[in-house]
């Protein structure tokens, strides 16, 4: 099964920490440059430190909850905790894209419930998954990210 993710990280030395978690997924087909975004906070919330994000495609057998939990668990090694929605982290790894399916439980929701007005998952996706066709929305990954403001997310 074919999986889009998507890598974020915007404390501790952001770089080495997703090239290390990006090394302990299996399965990875392809993966994007690195970008330097602004932190997209919630309102009245204090400002964040940029995010380093990126994506990759990977191929795997697991199911979607199996990856989670392999993602999760990647993510607790480099120290995430878990405390307020949207708090800075060393380490986010979200799945974004499922093959063409869709995937509603509780604990996942595939696609991504907010992957469409991120301007810093659809950048970098684009990359490496242009025609990838959003199963909700019904457009190419490259059309969504060519619809949106992309001017805090710099290339690097
Ligand atoms: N992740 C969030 C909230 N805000 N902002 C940027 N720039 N990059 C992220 O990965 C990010 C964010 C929640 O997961
Ligand atoms: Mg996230
Ligand atoms: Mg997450």
């Amino acid at each position: 099964m074919k999986y889009a993710i998507a890598l974020g990280s915007n404390l501790g030395d952001s770089r080495s920490i997703l090239e290390s978690a990006l090394s302990r997924l299996e399965g990875v087909i392809a993966r994007s440059s690195w970008y330097q975004t602004k932190a997209v906070t919630l309102p009245n919330s204090p400002s964040q430190p940029d995010y380093l994000n990126g994506c990759a495609i990977l191929e795997t057998d697991l199911e979607p909850l199996e990856l989670l939990a392999k993602l999760q668990h990647i993510e607790s090694e480099f120290g995430r905790i878990r405390q307020q929605k949207w708090d800075a982290r060393t380490l986010d790894l979200d799945i974004l894209l499922f093959e063409d399916g869709i995937f509603q439980t509780q604990m996942l929701n595939i696609p991504h419930p907010r992957m469409s007005d991120r301007a810093f998952v659809l950048v970098p996706l684009a990359e490496i998954a242009p025609d990838w066709q959003h199963p909700v929305l019904n457009r190419s990954i490259l059309e969504l990210a060519r619809s949106i403001d992309a001017s805090d997310v710099r290339k690097l």
